[in-house]
C-alpha cells in the first residue's frame, strides 16, 4: 500500500464499518473520515447526529456490532422514563448515547463547532484518525415520497423507508462550507487516495459530493478515487439502497453505482456475487460483507492496495 493520507467518505454502518477498517490498517493520523451530517436532526431538543456517532462509536469500539449504530450493552431507562412523560418513542436513545447529544447540544449552543466537538469526543474515545463532519453548516436531508415531504429520520427510521421514495434534496448544500478538516485532506500533498465507503450512495454519499465544488477538488486532486459497492448480489448489505435504487430506476450494479457517483470513480471494489454486470471501471473483486472487525480491516487492506495499484496505473 502507498504510504500517505488518506481521505474516506462514509455515512451509516457500512461505511462506518470499512471506516473502522480502515482507521485499523493505517498508521495514526493517515486517515480523515468525513462524514455526512444530512441525518442530523433536533429531537427532544438534542442535535443528534447519527453518522457522526455511528463513525464515532465504530471506530472507537464501542458500538453495537450487531445493531450498527449506538452503544453496545446500551440501557434504556432514560427512554423509559421519557416515554412515560409522553415523549417520542420513534426514536431511540440509549442512556450512554444521551451524554453524547448532551454535551454536544449544550457545546454547539455555547458557539462550538460540530468539527470541534466531533475531535474533542474522538480523542476522548481513544481515536488515532480523523473524524470530520462534511461540514459544520447545517445540511438537512429531506425526502420526497409518495407520500409527501419526510425529513430524513421520520422517513428512514418513523416510516422505515416504507414511503416510495421519489427524490432527495439536502438543504443547506448550495451555500454549506466543506469543513476545514475535509478540505485539509484534500489539500494534503501526501493525499494517497479517496474511497467512497460502502455507505448508501443516495443518502450517504450523495450529500458530501453535493457540497459547493468537493466533486471538482476530489477530482483536481489526481489520487485514485475508489468506492466500494454497498451492494452483494445485487442486494444492500443493510438498509434501504436497493429499495431506493429500484424506486429510482437505478440498477443496483457497478455501472448504477458509477452512474450515481456521476463518473467520479476510478476503481470499484465489488463481490465475488456480482462479477457478471458490466464494470466500465477498474474493479477489484472479493467478499466485501463485513462479519467482524477482522473482515473490516481485511477488506480495508484490499481497497488501499487496490488504491495504489490505481496509482501506478
Ligand atoms: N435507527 C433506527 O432504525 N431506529 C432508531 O431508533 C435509531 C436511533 C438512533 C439513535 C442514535 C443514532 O446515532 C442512530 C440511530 N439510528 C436509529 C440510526 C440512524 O437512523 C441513522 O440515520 C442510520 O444509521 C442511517 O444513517
Amino acid at each position: 500500500m502507498k504510504p500517505g493520507h488518506y481521505l474516506a467518505l462514509a455515512g451509516g454502518v457500512g461505511g462506518a464499518r470499512l471506516a473502522a477498517g480502515l482507521a485499523r490498517a493505517l498508521p495514526a493520523g493517515h486517515l480523515t473520515v468525513a462524514v455526512n451530517t444530512g441525518d442530523d436532526f433536533d429531537h427532544v431538543g438534542l442535535h443528534v447526529a447519527p453518522d457522526i456517532d455511528t463513525v464515532t462509536y465504530t471506530l472507537a469500539g464501542i458500538n453495537n456490532a450487531e445493531q450498527g449504530w449506538g452503544i453496545g450493552g446500551e440501557s434504556w431507562a432514560a427512554m423509559g422514563a421519557l416515554t412515560r412523560l409522553g415523549g417520542p418513542d420513534w426514536f431511540l436513545l440509549g442512556d450512554q448515547d444521551l451524554a453524547t447529544h448532551i454535551l454536544r447540544t449544550q457545546r454547539m449552543r455555547a458557539g462550538e463547532t460540530l468539527s470541534a466537538i466531533t475531535a474533542d469526543f474522538a480523542a476522548r474515545l481513544g481515536i488515532s484518525q480523523t473524524i470530520v463532519p462534511m461540514s459544520d453548516d447545517p445540511v438537512r436531508s429531506i425526502v420526497e415520497t409518495d407520500e409527501g415531504t419526510l425529513p430524513f429520520q421520520e422517513y428512514f427510521v418513523r416510516r422505515r423507508c416504507e414511503p416510495r421514495f421519489r427524490s432527495i434534496r439536502f438543504e443547506g448544500a448550495e451555500t454549506a462550507r466543506p469543513a476545514a478538516g475535509l478540505l485539509a485532506a484534500l489539500d494534503d500533498p501526501a493525499l494517497a487516495g479517496i474511497i467512497l465507503c460502502p455507505s448508501n450512495p443516495i443518502l450517504s454519499v450523495r450529500p458530501i459530493l453535493s457540497l459547493p465544488g468537493i466533486a471538482d477538488r476530489l477530482r483536481a486532486r489526481r489520487v485514485p478515487i475508489v468506492a466500494v459497492s454497498p451492494f452483494i448480489g445485487a442486494k444492500a448489505v443493510k438498509g434501504p439502497a436497493g429499495k431506493i435504487f429500484a424506486e429510482l430506476g437505478l440498477a443496483p450494479t457497478p455501472s448504477g453505482l458509477i452512474a450515481c457517483y456521476d463518473g467520479l470513480i476510478d476503481g470499484l471494489v465489488i463481490d465475488h456475487e456480482d462479477t457478471d454486470a458490466a464494470c466500465p471501471v477498474r474493479r477489484h473483486v472479493t467478499g466485501t460483507l463485513m462479519r467482524d472487525s477482522d473482515d473490516q480491516t481485511r477488506l480495508a487492506r484490499e481497497v488501499l492496495d487496490f488504491t495504489t495499484a490505481l496509482h501506478a496505473g
